[in-house]
């Protein structure tokens, strides 16, 4: 399609006069020889090579002939021309393409710009009488936030690796750079970890409904990390905790105040299950657990939870939240926690804090406090971006305590009116959820995910004077092909134009 048709809507595009380049046999992708340039460059020679069938050519040198995609890494994105005042981690994912008869131009200061460049060609890409064909013209190109996440709850359903996998492949093509993997919940404990092994022995094969379930072993998690930086997409991992427990303590009969193990737990009920502050097998569990799970990562941040505790005093609350977050801090991690962890996050200078806010409901003012105490603020407001929530009455999936939400609803919201507390330097971005407990199957997931992903990845990345409903329902309605190519289910919606 043609780069004025790219999702998300990039934030320049100068569709130029002349002829396409074609995509052919004997075409060459030349890039410096630096790893993270080679790692985009090996990429997209393998993508296009499996397109067209005919084997692409990697190489260090540029002898001027025609035929090349070009992978250029440059010291500083000012000489892109994206504005001087943008900040680092925005800067970092900037591009360029230029697109000529000739040759194709990626631009980047970074292995991170270089991959969102080659996002916006593989969209671009159309099919002309057999051939693979770009059009001529300039985009250049930068997120509007430096945080544009799904959070996905294998805890409720597991999905595997190879679902995780084809999860990681459609937020990378919307150009989503962070996946919170929420890896633990009253139903089930999906990471194996060697300093508490029986976690995953005995709570890793429950699941809501009494449905197999199924852990990540160590390898698993390290292969998932792997796959994810490959598209320069940072892993999140999530214990909750104070509540949100059972599976912990149906494997650890010393979290239970009668020091027997709680009954497994398949339904779906949120608030019953909690740690005691006060048992001595607390403090080792929150140590062990959150400092292997900190070791084990590879980002920034550790999410420790703390959502919908719904029966525990607030100082006990705040001793295991403040528990859980130096454990993680003290393994060199920032922290994240859900919107409840405001009252309690940050409590001391310099904390690199995130608060999740999510439920619309309430804690609105406690969300702005701990952003004037230094927090940043991840929004993901229920009403627009929990896709599990139906997209109408008539939708055999979902939940709908947040009410229907519908593609429209997902897109058609501004940002920085969800929190007007909290000074827009503090917002770090948006984060999709979907929460598993209707979802049970790969194509479950992607019929919940798809069109409204692509939506929300629009918001988070594009700037808002570039937005709006009109313009994107038909760039939307011909991502289809996208999905259709790669076996995936959508949701027919009937607010878009689909060809
Ligand atoms: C609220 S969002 C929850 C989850 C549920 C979800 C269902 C949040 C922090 N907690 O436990 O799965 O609603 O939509």
């Amino acid at each position: 399609m043609p780069l004025d048709q790219v999702v998300p809507v990039p934030v320049h595009v100068e569709a130029r006069e002349g002829e396409p380049f074609v995509l052919r046999d004997g075409m060459r992708v030349v890039v410096q020889d630096d790893p993270a340039a080679v790692s985009v460059a090996t990429l997209v020679a393998a993508r296009i090579g499996r397109m067209g069938g005919f084997p692409v050519a990697l190489v260090t040198h540029d002898d001027g002939a025609d035929g090349a995609i070009v992978l250029r890494l440059v010291t500083d994105a000012a000489e892109l021309g994206v504005p001087t005042d943008l900040g680092a981690e925005l800067r970092s994912e900037a591009y360029r393409v230029d697109v000529t008869a000739g040759r194709v131009v990626l631009t980047a200061p970074s292995g991170a710009g270089l991959y969102r460049a080659a996002t916006t060609l593989r969209q671009a890409v159309r099919r002309e009488g057999g051939r693979y064909l770009l059009d001529p013209g300039v985009v250049l190109d930068h997120p509007r936030f430096a945080w544009r996440g799904l959070s996905l709850d294998v805890a409720r359903h597991f999905f595997s690796v190879p679902q995780v996998r084809s999860v990681l492949d459609v937020m990378a093509g919307y150009k989503l750079n962070v996946l919170h993997l929420h890896l633990t919940d009253d139903q089930g404990w999906r990471l194996q970890l060697a300093s508490r092994p029986e976690l995953t022995e005995r709570s890793g094969r429950t699941a809501v409904g009494g449905d197999p379930g199924g852990f990540y072993t160590r390898e698993d998690y390290a292969h998932l990390l792997a796959y994810a930086a490959a598209r320069h997409i940072a892993v999140v991992p999530e214990i909750d905790v104070p509540g949100h427990i059972n599976a912990a303590l149906h494997a650890c009969a010393e979290l239970t105040p009668s020091g027997e193990p709680a009954p497994a737990y398949t339904g779906i009920d949120v608030g019953f299950s909690r740690l005691h502050a006060d048992l001595p097998g607390t403090e080792p569990f929150l140590r062990e657990v959150f400092g292997e799970l900190a070791a084990m990562t590879t980002g920034r941040y550790v999410h420790l939870g703390g959502d919908e505790v719904l029966s525990m005093a607030a100082d006990e609350y705040a001793a295991l939240v403040r528990t859980a977050a130096r454990h993680i801090a003290a393994a060199g991690k920032g922290v994240v926690g859900w919107q409840e962890v405001a009252g309690v996050l940050p409590d001391g200078a310099g904390q690199d804090v995130v608060v999740q806010y999510w439920d619309e409901r309430e804690g609105a003012a406690e969300v702005a406090e701990a952003a004037a105490r230094g927090a940043r603020v991840l929004l993901s407001p229920a009403t627009k971006v929990y896709l599990d929530m139906r997209y109408d009455a008539d939708s055999p999936l979902g939940l709908d305590w947040a009410g229907h939400v519908e593609v429209r609803d997902s897109y058609d919201w501004e940002p920085l009116d969800v929190l007007p507390g909290v000074p827009a330097a503090q917002v770090v971005g948006i984060e999709a959820g979907l929460w598993t407990e209707t979802v049970r199957t790969t194509e479950d997931l992607f019929w919940l995910l798809l069109p409204r992903l692509a939506a929300v990845a629009e918001v988070a990345w594009s700037p808002a004077a570039r937005r709006d409903w009109a313009g994107f329902a038909p760039r939307l309605a011909a991502q289809h092909t996208l999905w259709d190519e790669a076996g995936l289910t959508w949701y027919r919606s009937p607010q878009v134009p689909w060809s």
